[in-house]
């Protein structure tokens, strides 16, 4: 079933675990054709012209783009079914879905033969992280979506010529994704989704399913993958953002930042004016006393939700402009054109095509609630190279110097909108300490406070205790330690309103660019170090051309004790019975009593 080409570009690599590995799921899953993708631009074209042609994406009246829909049980990252198969028990100190390795591959496996019976397998590589660096993972993915392909295309860079030239051949991630039967496009076996992660093998398989957060592997399945290599390797990968902050004189300063997944991490990343490195996930790793750091994908698969031309003018730009971008869970129009929540464009009044089905403005649920023009989770999926902000630092092998690291979520009541931490111990404590309410971006309820470490919770793949360590010893050795900001754009006031717009988190990250090269002096309070309003005054005049009043930072910056004071005891009580390290113990009794 694998046709000529693609079988000689298979033995090119001379690779026996690739030949291997290709052999032996081709015989369980049983796909009517095998199609093996090079980095050529022809082979990429070719992906996306079946993705169309099987029905799973459909072209969209601007050049370049075209959507695609998950199906209704499909919209976000299935955490219940996504399980970490260990050999042996671990205990994490918190709740994570694990699931024995024998049983689980047994299962799945079970699962998987004949999957794509009918159907193609495409066989891609990819390189997870710059090519040619010390941080590139190589990865191996066999996929029967072309979908998913086309996808990977957008977010990672191209890996066959990476495998080609490897002293390692044998090193990379592996990861088989099959979305199973299709009807209309989309998965019909849902109850049959699982997605299983084995850290023995680094590899990942995940079937039933298409939601891009459970379907590619490359992005939070191989992340799981990546975090457990860091912590043996002495290195870090986290859920963050990487952004150029352009400080005043041409100075630029790389920040990195965790937020929990659908609180303004995107749009922190693509703040005007600053140049987006990445706005998912990094590798870290330390170099002459250095942390430096690289975007491990090259693409965004970002929440469309609230992108309009006033509050995310870089990607509301890049989204009404020719170019390729998938768009998944939107409204498609007659005249096949999308739109989404909060995009401060009217729907046609005759509605069009949903995830649901056909959507009409005032259509209800079950529960009679209106039902929203597109997915709260809705999403697009861009390369970097079609953004203008893209920061030129993004495919370097070195990677960028850390100046900062930002640590954010949805607080509505307790946290100022930002606040630099004591020390790189204190900024450990605070983020682990990350907490916020649950949104769209997975399956549950909303709006739910959790205590989220790192922003990192659901994907992390060792003892929180360890990873705290890492945290805390990663500060060894260095000569330039990165500051450590909290920020908070979601704070609300006595009505209930946002007590911030949107671009005000530029402020936020320009005063902490200013701190990291003390440009300003900052009050001492008992949760950490906060902005001047004099400060504030001018920064938002200069660069908001808005006049930020006393009394507005008398409202967001009052330090709400009481508040502060329930947060940490939540704290206590949450570490209460894990076995953290001593300095992290220190600091948290220390934040305790300085509040008390
Ligand atoms: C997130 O939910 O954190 C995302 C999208 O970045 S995904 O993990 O792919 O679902
Ligand atoms: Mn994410």
């Amino acid at each position: 079933m694998i046709d000529e080409k693609s079988a000689a570009l298979l033995k090119a690599l001379n690779n026996p675990r690739v030949e291997a590995l290709v052999d032996a799921y081709v015989q369980l899953c049983a796909p009517a054709k095998v199609v093996v993708i090079d980095d050529s631009p022809e082979a990429v074209r070719h992906i996306r012209e079946i993705a169309i042609e099987s029905g799973e994406e459909h072209p969209l009246a601007m050049k370049g783009h075209t959507y695609h829909f998950d199906g209704p049980k499909d919209q976000a990252r299935d955490k219940e079914h996504t399980r970490i198969l260990l050999s042996k028990p671990i205990d994490f100190g918190f709740q994570t879905e694990t699931l024995d390795r024998s049983e689980g591959i047994s299962e799945i496996k079970d699962l998987m033969r004949n999957i794509m019976r009918d159907k193609t397998m495409y066989v891609r590589f990819f390189c997870l992280g710059p090519t040619n660096s010390e941080f590139a993972i190589k990865a191996l993915q066999l996929t029967d979506s072309a979908y998913v392909a086309h996808s990977e295309d957008l977010l990672y860079r191209r890996g066959y010529e990476e495998f080609k030239r490897s002293s390692s051949p044998e090193d990379f991630f592996f990861f088989v994704h099959s979305a199973g039967e299709l009807e209309n496009g989309v998965v019909k076996n849902i109850d049959k989704r699982r997605i299983y992660i084995d850290l023995d093998e680094e590899s990942v398989f995940t079937i039933n399913n298409q939601y891009a957060g459970n379907s590619v592997g490359l992005k939070k399945l191989a992340f799981r993958l990546a975090i457990a290599r860091a912590h043996k390797a002495g290195w870090l990968a986290e859920h963050m953002f990487l952004l150029g902050v352009n400080g005043p004189n041409a100075r630029k300063s790389y920040f990195a930042g965790a937020f929990p997944s659908a609180c303004g991490k995107t749009s922190t990343a693509m703040i005007p004016g600053q140049n987006m490195v990445g706005d998912d996930i990094i590798y870290a790793k330390k170099r002459d006393g250095v942390i430096y750091a690289v975007n491990v994908e090259k693409g965004v698969f970002g929440i469309i939700e609230n992108v309009n031309a006033e509050d995310d003018p870089a990607i509301f730009k890049a989204l009404t402009s020719e170019g390729e971008i998938i768009f998944s869970n939107v409204l498609i129009s007659k005249d096949k054109v999308p739109y989404w929540l909060g995009s401060q464009v009217e729907p046609p009044a005759e509605g069009g095509l949903h995830y649901t089905g056909y959507w009409k403005p005032g259509d209800l649920d079950a529960n009679a609630k209106p039902i929203p023009v597109s997915h709260k989770n809705a999403r697009y999926t861009v390369g970097m190279e079609s953004l203008p902000n893209t920061d030129p630092m993004l495919h370097s092998p070195e990677g960028v110097p850390l100046s900062a690291i930002v640590y954010g979520g949805r607080d509505s009541d307790t946290s100022v909108p930002v606040l630099e931490a004591f020390s790189w111990e204190h900024g450990v404590l605070l983020g682990a300490c990350v907490e916020s309410e649950t949104t769209a971006a997975t399956l549950g309820k909303e709006g739910v406070r959790v205590h989220n470490p790192f922003a990192n919770l659901d994907f992390i793949t060792l003892p929180l205790a360890k990873y705290v360590q890492n945290h805390l010893d990663f500060a060894k050795d260095l000569h330039q330690i990165p500051k450590v900001f909290v920020t908070n754009y979601f704070l609300k006031n006595e009505a209930g309103k946002f007590t911030n717009h949107k671009l005000d988190k530029k402020i936020w990250i320009l005063w902490a660019e200013g701190r990291v090269h003390g440009d300003y002096d900052a009050i001492e309070t008992s949760v950490g170090f906060i902005p001047k309003h004099e400060d504030l005054k001018k920064l938002f005049l200069e660069h908001l051309n808005k006049d930020y009043s006393l009394k507005d930072y008398e409202t967001q910056f009052k330090i709400r004790s009481d508040k502060y004071l329930q947060k940490w005891q939540r704290m206590q009580k949450a570490f209460a019975d894990i076995a953290m390290p001593k300095a992290f113990r220190d600091e948290l009794n220390a934040q305790l009593s300085r509040l008390t």
